[in-house]
């Protein structure tokens, strides 16, 4: 190749960058963008006339200037695409959101049925002096039954069924069947006056039914001081019922038998015409409170037990406890 020629094709593959460059700065639209890649990227466009028409030149010649637009064909693609992306990403919110259509409310989550009821019902004992403490779901045998003058061999365990951690073994670790080990839980750490209501989940190894389910929540509560007597127990618990279903609900109460109490009561609701019994109570048995280093002959106290799921559906006409826990939008968003 001679000088001239040589000056002369490489001048021709600047113009051609040149002008492609400029071009696509000014390709303001996607059509012009297409337009542009036609003119020049095409099959018939400006650089492949270029590259084909290397074919006439000398062999040296041919190298040097293939080389060249080789090198501008890469440049002018990264160029486009570059372009091409810039140009959908700006159009992409006027594409995918049409802002013409009304705004709609999130979904939003709601409190369990569950939760209601024993917020409820712990506010109700607040206000009548009731501090609300939270205790272990997994628990010591010794909490669960022992403290609570449930020996191993005492027929009374059988009341409640117990889920072991470990199986095998019956190890002394359990998923609690009852809230009252908080009562034994609350009296190792703390002097009278006590006056505590405790929610939580107990477990327990049994079947199923309309008022049964094998877990479930309760509400514990512990009064104890000097001088506290069953008409304390009978009028909290009256003032309770009163609070949460009414003053006309029919109420029964009557004398139950659990080896932590002495004497036992428990309470029931009219339902359907028959009873749906929502708690056991009782004065704090003395061995109870002589197990947690209390002196029986001074003090004195009460405790109770409650369903907050028997509650609600005394409250609410459900039928069926177990539909609680069977995550069901349509019972659940009723709440
Ligand atoms: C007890 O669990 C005693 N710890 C209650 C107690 C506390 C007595 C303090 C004396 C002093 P019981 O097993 O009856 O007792 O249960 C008490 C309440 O828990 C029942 O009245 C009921 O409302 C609820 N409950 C018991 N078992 C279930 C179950 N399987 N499913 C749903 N709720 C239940």
């Amino acid at each position: 190749m001679t000088e001239t020629q040589d000056t002369q094709t490489s001048e021709s593959v600047e113009e051609l960058k040149s002008a492609a460059v400029a071009a696509l700065n000014s390709a303001d639209s996607s059509e012009k963008l297409e337009a542009w890649r036609v003119e020049f990227m095409g099959r018939k466009g400006r650089l492949t006339s270029l590259l084909r028409g290397l074919g006439s030149f000398a062999i040296e010649d041919r190298k040097i200037v293939g080389a060249a637009a080789n090198r501008l064909r890469g440049e002018l693609e990264s160029l486009y695409e570059d372009r091409e992306s810039d140009s959908k990403s700006s159009q992409a919110p006027v594409g995918s959101i049409d802002i013409t259509l009304p705004g709609r409310k999130p979904a939003l989550g709601g409190l369990h049925p569950s939760t209601q009821m024993i917020r409820e019902i712990t506010q109700a004992f607040n206000e009548m002096g009731f501090q609300t403490i939270e205790g272990p779901e997994v628990e010591l045998e010794k909490y669960n039954f022992d403290m609570l003058n449930i020996p191993a061999d005492h027929p009374a365990r059988d009341q409640w069924d117990t889920i072991w951690v470990d199986s095998d073994t019956h190890d002394d670790v359990l998923l609690r069947t009852h809230t009252s080990p908080m009562q034994a839980r609350v009296m190792e750490e703390n002097d009278p006056p006590i006056r505590v209501v405790v929610p939580g989940k107990c477990y327990r190894y049994e079947s199923t039914d309309a008022t049964h389910e094998w877990h479930f929540n309760q509400v514990e509560g512990l009064a104890v001081d000097e001088g506290i007597t069953l008409a304390d127990l009978k009028g909290t618990l009256y003032e309770f019922a009163r609070r949460v279903f009414g003053a006309n609900r029919k109420v029964r109460f009557r004398c139950d038998y659990f080896p932590f109490v002495e004497p036992g009561v428990d309470m029931s609701i009219d339902w359907n015409g028959g009873w749906m019994e929502i708690m056991g109570a009782g004065m704090v048995h003395p061995k109870v409170l002589e197990n947690a280093g209390y002196d029986s002959s001074k003090y004195t106290g009460f405790a109770f037990g409650m369903g907050p799921e028997r509650i609600s559906m005394l409250r609410n006409e459900i039928t069926d406890i177990r539909h609680f826990f069977s995550n069901d939008l349509r019972f659940l968003t009723q709440f």
